[in-house]
C-alpha cells in the first residue's frame, strides 16, 4: 500500500464492500428451502390425493408460511414511517482546533453515511405529509467506530427532561380508546398535553409553521438539538450544537396541498427521494457547528443546556465543515431502512455528552427499544448496523449472533489470552470520557434557569415573515379547532397569548373561546436566520408538469421543454392517454402520465400548453382543475399562446408568478426564474 490515495479510496468504499458480502441476488437461480433443498413444486402443497387432506410432511409448505407468518417486527415507537438512503460525508477542512474526531481531520476526507428521514407521529404505513417533526438521523461509519447524529429538522424539542417524554408521546399518539387521529397532532390529548406543560410552547410554533409540512426530505434543515461536546487532542472541550444546512435551501408545501398530497400519493416524500437518487440528482446537506467556549457557558439568556431553546445564529454562528451526499438508494427498505438502529450515545473520540437532561434520557432510551425491536442485543452484526472497522470484546451469545468467537476465554482480565482483547490509552485512540467537574445534591428538579418558556416562542414568532405568520395562524386555527374539549382550547388560548396578543385573539374567535387577558412576551427581537424566507431558491430537481394534447408548436414548445431541463428541472409530461402526442409539424412526444393518474399538487409548476385530444371536453376540465389547483397553492404557471384558453382574465399580467409565452422572447427565462421563486405568497386568491 503506501500510497496515501489507495488507501482513503478503500476506506471510502468500505461500507458497500462489506454490505456486498451480505447481498443476494435471486434472479436467474434455482428455488431452495432456507435448507437448500431444491424445490420442485412451489404452488400445491402435499395432499392425501388430489382433493385430500394437507399433510404436515409437507416441509416447503411449513416453511414458507412459518417464515411468511414471522415477517412483521414492532414498528418504531416514534418515527415509525421513514425513508432511507446511502452517502458520503466530505470534510472540508482540519476540525483538530476543536475535535479529535478522526473524520474531521483532512480536508477531503471522506466517510460513509447512512441517513433515514422519518416522521415522528404516525405508524409505518401512515401518509408522509402529516404536520410533524420530521427525523434525521444519521450514522457515519468511521474508521474509529460508528457515530450517530440523530437529529430531527426542528433545533427544539417539545420537552427539558427525558422524564417526560412517554407522557408526549402518548398524548400525541392516536388516543388509546379509538386509535384516532392517524399521523396527526390535531387532538385533544395532545392540546392538553401542551396547555399543561408549558415548556412545549416554543416548539409547537415551530410545528404550526411551514417547517412541520416540508416540501421535501431533500429541502430541510437537520439539528441535532441537544448540546454536545467537542473535545480535541489538549482535552479542550467547547459545547457544540450539530446543523445540517440542504443546498437547495429550507422550502415547505402549503397546508391544503400537504393533506391532498396525503390522499394522492402517501409516498409523496420518500418517492422524491428515491427518484432523485435514482436520476442522479444526489441530494446535498452542509454539516455546520455552532460551538461555545466552556467559560462562556453562563453568558446567554437562556441555558445552553436546555433543549427548549436555540442559539441564534446571529449570536453563535454555524460554522460549515463539510458536505453531505446522499447518492445511493438501499437494495432492501427492509434489511437496511427498518433493521437500522441509530443511537445517540454511539460517539466517536472527540465528541462528548453534556449534561443537557434531555439528552441524557435519550442516551439510556435508544438501546432499550433497540432490544424489543430488533430481538436481542446482537444487532449491531446486522449488516447495516456493522461498523467499518472490526470489534473485539468479551461480549457473548444472545439471540441471533452471527459470528462464531473461538477459543475459551471470553473475561477481562486473564492470562489464559495474554490479557486480550487488550484496552487502549486514550493517547493511542481509546475513547476516554470527558472529565468534568460535577457538584451537587442528589435532587428531582429543575433548574431555575430552565423556566422561561416563551422569550423564544416570541424571538421565533418575531423572526417569521407575514406569509409565515399566516400560515402559523391557520394551523393553530386547524389544529385548535379540532380540539372537542372547549376546556382545552380555552388552556390553549390562555397559554399562547404569551407570545402573541394578536395570534391569540385570532384563535380565540375562531375557535369560539374568549379572548384570552395575559400579556405577550415583551421580547423584541428576532433572528433572520430562522425564517425561510431567507433561504436559497434554485430551479434544480424542482417538477414541472406539462398538459399538453395533439397540435402543440413543436418548435416553441420543445425548446422550452429542453430549456428548463437544462437547468435540472424534471418535467413530466401530461395528457389524456399514455400514447404519444403529436406537434403540429409531426414530432411526437412521450407522454408520462394522464390527467387521471396524476395531480396539480404532485407537482411544483405547470406549464399550460393544451391541444387536442378524443375526449376534449373532460381535458379542457382537468386542465382547468389542474389550474386552479397550482393558483390557489402560489405556484408558477406558464402559459403557451395555445394555454392561455384555459384561464381568461382580464388584466393578465397582474397574477404574480403566471408567465406568457405569447409574443415574449423572454418567457424562458422568466419562466425558470419563476419555477426557481416557487411560491407566490403576494397572490391574491
Ligand atoms: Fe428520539 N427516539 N427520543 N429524539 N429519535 C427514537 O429510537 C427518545 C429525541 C430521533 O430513523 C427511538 O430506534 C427519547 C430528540 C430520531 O431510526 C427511541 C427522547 C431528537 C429517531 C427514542 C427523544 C430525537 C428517534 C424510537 C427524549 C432530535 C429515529 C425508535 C429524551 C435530536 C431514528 C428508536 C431512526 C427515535 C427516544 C428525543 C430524534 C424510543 C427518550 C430531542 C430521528 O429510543
Amino acid at each position: 500500500m503506501g500510497n496515501q490515495d489507495n488507501d482513503k479510496q478503500t476506506s471510502r468504499n468500505l461500507k458497500d464492500e462489506q454490505l456486498n458480502q451480505f447481498r443476494v441476488n435471486n434472479y436467474g437461480k434455482k428455488m431452495t428451502t432456507n435448507q437448500s433443498v431444491k424445490i420442485s413444486n412451489d404452488e400445491d402443497s402435499l395432499k392425501a390425493g388430489v382433493r385430500g387432506p394437507t399433510l404436515l410432511e409437507d416441509f416447503h409448505l411449513r416453511e414458507k408460511i412459518t417464515h411468511f407468518d414471522n415477517e412483521r417486527i414492532p414498528e418504531r415507537v416514534v418515527h415509525a414511517r421513514g425513508f432511507a438512503a446511502h452517502g458520503m460525508f466530505k470534510c472540508y477542512e482540519p476540525m483538530s482546533e476543536y475535535t479529535k474526531a478522526g473524520f474531521l481531520q483532512e480536508s477531503g476526507q471522506e466517510t460513509p453515511v447512512f441517513v433515514r428521514f422519518s416522521t415522528v407521529v404516525g405508524s409505518v404505513g401512515s401518509m408522509e405529509t402529516a404536520r410533524d417533526v420530521r427525523g434525521f438521523a444519521v450514522k457515519f461509519y468511521t474508521e474509529e467506530g460508528n457515530y450517530d447524529l440523530v437529529s430531527n429538522n426542528i433545533p427544539v424539542f417539545f420537552i427539558q427532561d427525558a422524564m417526560k417524554f412517554p407522557d408526549i408521546v402518548h398524548a400525541i399518539k392516536p388516543e388509546p380508546h379509538n386509535e384516532m387521529p392517524q399521523a396527526s397532532s390535531a387532538h385533544d390529548t395532545f392540546w392538553d398535553f401542551v396547555a399543561n406543560n408549558q415548556e412545549t410552547a416554543h416548539m409547537i410554533m415551530w410545528l404550526m409553521s411551514d417547517r412541520a409540512i416540508p416540501r421535501s426530505f431533500r429541502m430541510m434543515e437537520g439539528f441535532g438539538v441537544n448540546t454536545f461536546r467537542f473535545v480535541n487532542q489538549e482535552g479542550r472541550a467547547r459545547f457544540v450544537k450539530f446543523h445540517w444546512k440542504p443546498v437547495l435551501g429550507v422550502h415547505s408545501l402549503v397546508w391544503d396541498e400537504a393533506q391532498k398530497i396525503g390522499g394522492k400519493d402517501p409516498d409523496f416524500h420518500r418517492r422524491d427521494l428515491w427518484e432523485r437518487i435514482e436520476r442522479g440528482a444526489y441530494p446535498e446537506f452542509e454539516l455546520g457547528v455552532q460551538m461555545i467556549n466552556e467559560e462562556d457557558e453562563f453568558m446567554f439568556d437562556f441555558d445552553i443546556l436546555d433543549a427548549t431553546k436555540l442559539w441564534p445564529e446571529e449570536i453563535v454562528p454555524v460554522r460549515k465543515i463539510g458536505m453531505l451526499t446522499l447518492n445511493k438508494n438501499v437494495d432492501n427498505v427492509f434489511a437496511e431502512t427498518e433493521q437500522v438502529a441509530f443511537h445517540p450515545g454511539n460517539i466517536v473520540p472527540g465528541i462528548d455528552f453534556t449534561n443537557d437532561p434531555l439528552l441524557q434520557g435519550r442516551l439510556f432510551s435508544y438501546i432499550d427499544t433497540q432490544l424489543i425491536r430488533l430481538g436481542g442485543p446482537n444487532f449491531t452484526e446486522i449488516p447495516i448496523n456493522r461498523s467499518i472497522c472490526p470489534f473485539h470484546n468479551n461480549q457473548r451469545n444472545g439471540y441471533h449472533r452471527q459470528r462464531i468467537d473461538v477459543g475459551q476465554v471470553s473475561y477481562h482480565k486473564n492470562s489464559l489470552a495474554n490479557n486480550t482483547p487488550a484496552t487502549t490509552p486514550p493517547e493511542q485512540g481509546g475513547f476516554e470520557h470527558y472529565q468534568e467537574k460535577v457538584e451537587g445534591h442528589v435532587i428531582q428538579a429543575r433548574s431555575e434557569s430552565f423556566k422561561d418558556f416563551f422569550s423564544q416562542a416570541r424571538l421565533f414568532w418575531n423572526s417569521m415573515s407575514p406569509p409565515e405568520k399566516r400560515h402559523i395562524r391557520n394551523a393553530f386555527i386547524f389544529e385548535v379547532g379540532k380540539v372537542k374539549s372547549r376546556s382545552v382550547r380555552q388552556q390553549v388560548v390562555d397559554m399562547f397569548v404569551r407570545v402573541d396578543k394578536g395570534l391569540a385573539n385570532a384563535i380565540a374567535d375562531k375557535v369560539g373561546v374568549r379572548r384570552p387577558t395575559g400579556e405577550q412576551s415583551n421580547v423584541t427581537a428576532s433572528s433572520p436566520a430562522l425564517s425561510q424566507e431567507n433561504t436559497p431558491h434554485l430551479p434544480y430537481y424542482l417538477t414541472l408538469g406539462v398538459l399538453i394534447g395533439n397540435g402543440f408548436d413543436d418548435e416553441e414548445v420543445l425548446a422550452t421543454i429542453e430549456y428548463l431541463k437544462r437547468y435540472g428541472v424534471f418535467v413530466t409530461i401530461i395528457s389524456e392517454t399514455l400514447s404519444p402526442v403529436v406537434g403540429r409539424n409531426g414530432t411526437k412526444l412521450a407522454v408520462d402520465e394522464t390527467i387521471m393518474t396524476t395531480d396539480a399538487v404532485l407537482f411544483d409548476s405547470l406549464y399550460i400548453v393544451g391541444g387536442e385530444v378524443e375526449n376534449q371536453h373532460d381535458f379542457n376540465q382537468s386542465v382547468m382543475n389542474f389550474i386552479s389547483e397550482a393558483f390557489q397553492h402560489y405556484k408558477p404557471i406558464g402559459f403557451a399562446p395555445s394555454g392561455e384558453k384555459y384561464f381568461p382574465v382580464g388584466d393578465k399580467e397582474s397574477i404574480p408568478g403566471f408567465v406568457y409565452q405569447d409574443d415574449n422572447p423572454k418567457f424562458n427565462e422568466q419562466f425558470l426564474y419563476a419555477i426557481a421563486q416557487q411560491r407566490f405568497w403576494n397572490r391574491v386568491i
